[in-house]
């Protein structure tokens, strides 16, 4: 019996050694240990041993078993130690390796000018409003007294998404829904993307942005008009800024102007920057045509008021002395970030 479970307990050992993963040493446990193992088939056959001997035999069983645990217990331990050697080897972090960049994203030269327009008319109470970039011919042409001949009606100037829609050419047509919503006063700004069917060049964009303002209330005067253009000036370009209104022409104001401010660079003695002049115009402006209000359900003999429009990204390259409108729209993140 003693030789027959020392040749088993060699068995075992022979097998762990040759097992080289967990579910193998799990296996030489079954067959050994298990139910129907080759241990379990000592005891069982316990009943043939005379009485006397048993608990000697039983003893012997009992250290083997133990003996044969141990094994596979120190031999289990030990391959799991290497395999978590392994997984750590595997899973090293080189701390040493340099740090991928994080390119950090800029605000567009046309966002901070916007946003600066936006502070000056909130600060002066104005509301600010947006509206749709495809509009009725009527909202954007015949409701700012831009009759059906006129020259930018024509589709060389406009985009015709069919004959009674199209892509708005100004922010304008905002304003003439406002007016219609009839909740007056109103002190608006209007800002937003405005499409003209023009040539690409250091000034022009088919397509670009607007700020346009209304005022309308009761007695309403051009004064009104040129001291609001006049705060707004000083607080964008610095408070030195002088303002000219000159006379002009537009269908949807009488009477118009544009308006010049003094050149921020050379203070108005003339340099390169305003071709000599000492000024540099910066927008287009009037008293909102009696005809547009009666149009947009306003009585001209109540309410009158001023309107003006300008261009964003002019004011985005006066600014930031950017000298080519197409730089605003090739999003290149060298020229970004610079702003
Ligand atoms: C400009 C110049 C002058 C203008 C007019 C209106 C409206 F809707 F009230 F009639 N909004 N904006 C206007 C007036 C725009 O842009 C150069």
């Amino acid at each position: 019996m003693k030789e027959r479970l020392e040749k088993i307990a060699e068995e075992v050992r022979k097998q762990i050694e040759a097992a080289d993963a967990p579910e193998k040493l799990n296996e030489v446990r079954v067959k050994f240990l298990g139910k129907k193992g080759e241990l379990t088939a000592v005891l069982k056959g316990m009943k043939d041993v005379v009485p006397e001997e048993r608990p000697k035999v039983g003893q012997l069983v009992n250290e083997t078993r133990e003996a044969i645990e141990a094994m596979l217990e120190e031999t289990k331990q030990k391959m799991d130690a290497a395999i978590r050697r392994e997984q750590l080897k595997a899973e090293v972090i080189d701390v040493t390796l340099p740090s991928k960049k994080n390119t950090v994203g800029h605000r567009h030269p046309n966002t901070i000018a916007l946003e600066e327009v936006e502070n000056i008319f909130v600060g002066m109470g104005y509301e600010v409003m947006e509206g749709p970039e495809i509009e009725y011919d009527e909202y954007n042409f015949e409701k700012l007294n831009i009759p059906a001949d006129h020259p930018a009606k024509d589709e060389q100037d406009t985009f015709y998404i069919n004959q009674d829609i199209v892509l708005r050419t100004q922010t304008s047509p905002v304003q003439a829904r406002a007016m219609e919503q009839g909740n007056l006063p109103i002190r608006m700004i209007s800002p937003g993307r405005v499409f003209r069917s023009d040539e690409v060049d250091a000034t022009h964009s088919p397509s670009f942005h607007q700020v346009e303002g209304l005022v309308i209330d009761k007695n309403i005067s051009f004064s009104d008009l040129k001291g609001t253009l006049d705060v707004f000036a000083k607080q964008l370009f610095g408070e030195e800024t002088k303002t000219k209104f000159r006379p002009h022409h537009f269908p949807f104001t009488e009477p118009s102007a544009e308006v010049d401010v003094t050149c921020f660079k050379c203070g108005g003695s003339g340099c390169r920057f305003c071709k000599g002049s000492g000024w540099i115009e910066i927008l287009g402006c009037g008293m909102v045509h009696p005809h547009v209000l009666e149009m947009c359900g306003i009585d001209p003999k109540e309410y009158t008021g001023f309107a003006f429009g300008v261009g964003l990204e002019r004011i985005a390259l006066l600014k930031y002395e950017i000298d080519d409108m197409r730089l605003l729209y090739e999003n290149d993140i060298r020229f970004l970030k610079q702003f």
